[in-house]
């Protein structure tokens, strides 16, 4: 949606810098560190703001007039679509945008693009929200609830993810085409999230993944990751 920083509310609680570089609302989250690892991988100039989720600052007035779902993350592009001040929210949303606006981290055909955009409506209808789960009820609520049930639900129901991403990585380097791009972006802090925050790879037995093992080491060493994973912290 057209949104102009230099008139906005979010200028006054997140001052800008850098008004010409893309601006970055997020904390240290797997959601978050998609776009920052994608915006490292293209190397486009951008300013952080760090929203503060322990103290609400994602309900606040200023950042629900960038995204009325009250989540990071989110960007403005100065130089969005025809030129104009854009901001956008989802992080699938943006990671589309981005790959549409450089030409890259996405195939240039019709049919890689739309496998692209089916991976990452994966990552974000079911890993996302599946892992968040988990992580809610193995970790959060940790010793709180006398009802195994939750975890394993949702324990299950992420091993079996693990599964599906194993299984699609069987003879191939990357989700989509035969280079990193926006889906693998989208898919890999959540494997991070799941082994390093929530400490859930034990029990789903993640180890025993062999392509999504060689996928995950492939990505990880990547410069963009290092830089990327911890911007927002
Ligand atoms: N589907 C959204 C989910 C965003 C999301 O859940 N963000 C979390 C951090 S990873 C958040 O802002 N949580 C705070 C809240 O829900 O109030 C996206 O991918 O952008």
């Amino acid at each position: 949606m057209p949104l102009d920083l230099s008139t906005s509310p979010l200028a006054a609680r997140w001052p800008s810098h850098h008004p010409d570089f893309i601006q970055l609302y997020t904390e240290h989250t797997p959601n978050g560190a998609k776009v920052s690892i994608a915006l490292e991988e293209l190397g486009l100039p951008y300013e952080v703001h760090h929203v503060s989720l322990a103290a609400k600052e994602q309900k606040t007035q200023e950042f629900l007039h960038l995204n009325l779902n009250g989540k990071i993350p989110a960007i403005i592009d100065p130089d969005g679509p025809g030129g104009a001040p854009t901001g956008i929210f989802e992080s699938g949303a943006i990671l589309f945008y981005l790959a549409e606006k450089t030409g890259r981290l996405m195939p240039s055909d019709a049919a890689g693009r739309l496998e692209t955009l089916q991976w990452l409506m994966f990552q974000m209808a079911s890993i996302g929200p599946m892992f968040g789960q988990f992580g809610h009820f193995y970790k959060v609520m940790a010793g709180k609830l006398a009802d195994p049930y939750p975890v394993e639900k949702y324990a299950a129901e992420t091993r079996r993810l693990y599964s599906v991403i194993d299984t699609r990585l069987d003879g191939r380097d990357w989700l989509v085409g035969d280079s990193l791009g926006i889906a693998d972006i989208a898919v890999a802090p959540w494997i991070w999230c799941m082994e390093e925050i929530y400490r859930g790879g034990d029990l789903i037995e993640a180890q025993g993944f062999a392509n999504l093992r060689r996928w995950y080491d492939a990505i990880t060493r990547l410069p963009s990751w290092e830089r990327g994973l911890f911007v927002g912290k």
